[in-house]
Parts: C-alpha cells; structure tokens; sequence
C-alpha cells in the first residue's frame, strides 16, 4: 500500500478538490500547508510549476513519484483507487463531465479576479463574467442533486469549493449572481451539505479567506452592504 501526502494550501480550490476525492475515496492521506507568500526550498525541488497541489506517493519499496495538476491527481486516484467510482463508465459522458471540470477552472479564474477586484470596474466586469458562467452550467445540470443526477462526480469535487466562496461573499453584497438559476442553487445546497466538501478545509478557513481579502484590499470589503 502506498503512502499519499497532499501537498496544500489552506485556502486553494485546486487542493481542495484533491482533498474531496480523497475523501470520497475514503483513502487515508496525510495533509501538508505550506506558504505560498514563502515557498519552502524541497517545495520548489519538487512542484514543476511552484504550485500546489502536490500528491506525493511513497510506496512500500522506497520508490516515490510527485504527481502536480489537480486534475491529473483526481484521475490518477479515480484510476488506482477503490471506492465509489467519481467518474461516469460511459466514454462519451466521461469526457463531457472532464469538459465541465476544465470549465470550473475557468469559473475559478473569474473567481481570483473578483474577489481581487481593486475598484467598481473590475469587480462589475467579473461579477457580469460569473453570471455568464454560471448561466452556461444551469443549462448543462440534470435534475440533481449532484452534477450528473444522484451520484456524486469529479465535476462536483470541482464545484464544492467554488460555491464555498459564496458563503462568505453573500455576506459582503453582490448576493445576485445566482439569481433566477434554481438548478445551480439546488446544486449548491446539496455540495454544501456533502461530507467530503465540508471536510476538504479547517475550522479557520472563512478566517484566512477574510484576511486574504483584506490583504489584497478587496473592494468586496467597501462595498455597501459590506460597511
Ligand atoms: N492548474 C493548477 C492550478 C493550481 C494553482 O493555481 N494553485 C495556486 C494556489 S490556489 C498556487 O499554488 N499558486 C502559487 C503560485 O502560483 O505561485 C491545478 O489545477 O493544480
């Protein structure tokens, strides 16, 4: 049996989408958080890209291996782990549900500049750039609760944390952006009750997503509702 460490942050989406297929996986790993604002050096010997997260597998023989991306991590597991199966047997809705996976990365690219929006303009240009996005997913969503109907997917591994966000932001103003998608809120709902996606942080998280706010002076914090 292998020895899985998952190399973290505390507040990344990427990591935590790791996390919650682990966790669905029921498959024991140990969690390391580093600090991004100061990398350790035997991070930087072993993250390609000095991102995280990292999934670092030791086997019994001595042999290690460092896998980055969170994607290729999640299918790496789906792939070698047992446990309930996160990705549909059909060929052709596997792909689809990797699709939509790439477009929560997408969705999480608005997110970074939203949340770090400096002024009115920029926050307006990604609020609009969310409802567009979230739009597009309405129309892709079965009847629920999770992405491809009742089973819980890789897709919803992705989204988990996205809608995480919202928890905090809803209380800062801007609380429209799902508006009028009642497919995306039920989805959100039933993510935000799921175990794994519950566990996939630590207790401090709305903490350190405050200070990240504040340490970027988003105007999410000036805004009305937020005064
Ligand atoms: N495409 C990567 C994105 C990972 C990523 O952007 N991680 C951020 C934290 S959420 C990071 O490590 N940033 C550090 C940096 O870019 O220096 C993945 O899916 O794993």
């Amino acid at each position: 049996m292998s020895r899985l460490t998952l190399i973290s942050h505390h507040l990344c989406p990427y990591v935590q989408r790791a996390a919650i297929t682990l966790l669905e996986k029921g498959v024991p790993f140990e969690r390391i958080n580093i600090d991004l604002a100061d990398k350790p050096d035997w991070f930087l010997k072993i993250s390609p890209l000095g991102k995280v997260p990292l999934l670092r597998i030791e086997e019994d023989d001595g042999r290690e291996e460092v896998l980055f991306e969170s994607s290729v991590i999640c299918e790496y597991l789906e792939e070698t782990q047992s446990g309930a199966a996160l990705h549909p047997t059909d060929a052709l809705t596997r792909a689809r549900h990797r699709g939509w996976m790439e477009f929560g990365s997408s969705v999480l690219s608005d997110l970074w500049g939203y949340e770090t929006a400096q002024d009115g303009a920029q926050l307006e240009a990604k609020h609009k750039a969310l409802i567009a996005k979230f739009t597009t997913i309405e129309g892709a969503l079965t009847d629920g609760p999770y992405f491809g109907g009742a089973t819980f997917s890789l897709v919803d591994a992705v989204f988990g944390p996205i809608f995480r966000y919202f928890d905090l932001f809803d209380t800062l103003g801007n609380r429209d952006i799902f508006d009028g998608l009642e497919r995306v809120k039920r989805w959100r709902g039933a993510l935000s009750e799921r175990a794994s996606v519950r566990n996939a942080i630590g207790e401090d998280y709305p903490q350190r997503l405050m200070e990240f706010l504040e340490k970027h002076n988003s105007i999410l914090l000036r805004l009305p509702a937020a005064a």
